[in-house]
C-alpha cells in the first residue's frame, strides 16, 4: 500500500486503494461532517464566524437525538456537496450531547462518513462484527438517515453513517 505522501500529484484515490479488500468502498462516498458538542449554540456559530469565517449553511433542531445542530461551511462552500462542520448542543440533560460535555467536555464528539445505503452498509458491518448503535436508521439532519458504529468498533472515534435525503 502506497502512503499518502507517496501519491503523486495526479493520482486518485482508487489507485491507492486498489488493493484494500473486503470493504464494501462503494457504500462510502464522503467524509461529510465533523461534530463538535458545545453547550452554547450561539457562542459557538459566533466564535467561528469572528475567528474562522465560518457561515452557518443549515440549522435545526433534532428532537429524537436532543440536539439543536448546525452546519458550518467556509464562504463558497457548496452545503451538501463538501465535508463541513457540524455543532452540537444538548437540547435537554438526557441528551447525548449532554452526557458527553459532562464527561469530556465540549469538543470533537463524531465523525461522520457520506454513505451510498445505510441498511446495506450497517448490515456488512454487522456482519463483520461490528456494533452499530440502531437495528434500523433514524431521522438525521436534512433528512438524511443515521446510524452510528459504536466507538469502541471504531478506534475509539463515534463514527456516524449518513445517507443523504434522495434528492439533496
Ligand atoms: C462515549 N464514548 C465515546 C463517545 N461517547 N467515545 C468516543 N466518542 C464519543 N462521542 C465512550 C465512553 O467514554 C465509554 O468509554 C464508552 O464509549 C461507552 O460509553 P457509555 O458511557 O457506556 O455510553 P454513553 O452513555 O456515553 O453513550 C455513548 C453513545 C451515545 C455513543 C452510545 O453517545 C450515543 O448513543 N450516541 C449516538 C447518538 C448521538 O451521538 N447523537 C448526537 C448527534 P469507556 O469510559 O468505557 O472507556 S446527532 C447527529 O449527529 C445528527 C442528528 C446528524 O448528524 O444528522
Amino acid at each position: 500500500m502506497r502512503t499518502r505522501d507517496a501519491l503523486a500529484h495526479h493520482d486518485t484515490v482508487d489507485a491507492m486503494t486498489d488493493n484494500a479488500a473486503d470493504i464494501p468502498a462503494r457504500y462510502v462516498t464522503a467524509i461529510d461532517h465533523v461534530g463538535i458538542a458545545v453547550p452554547d449554540f450561539e457562542a459557538a456559530v459566533d466564535w467561528h464566524a469572528r475567528h474562522l469565517g465560518l457561515r452557518l449553511a443549515h440549522e435545526e433542531v433534532n428532537e429524537d437525538q436532543g440536539v439543536r445542530e448546525g452546519m458550518l461551511a467556509p464562504a463558497g462552500n457548496r452545503y451538501g456537496t463538501e465535508t463541513v462542520l457540524q455543532i452540537m448542543a444538548p437540547l435537554n440533560d438526557d441528551s447525548p450531547i449532554a452526557k458527553f460535555i459532562g464527561k469530556s467536555g465540549p469538543g470533537l464528539q463524531q465523525l461522520a462518513y457520506r454513505v451510498t445505503d445505510v441498511e446495506a452498509l450497517s448490515a456488512e458491518l454487522r456482519d463483520g462484527g461490528v456494533r452499530l448503535l440502531y437495528d434500523a436508521p433514524r431521522h438525521g439532519t436534512a433528512d438524511s438517515r443515521i446510524n452510528f458504529i459504536h466507538p469502541k468498533d471504531a478506534g475509539g472515534v463515534l463514527t456516524e453513517l449518513v445517507e443523504p435525503a434522495r434528492g439533496a
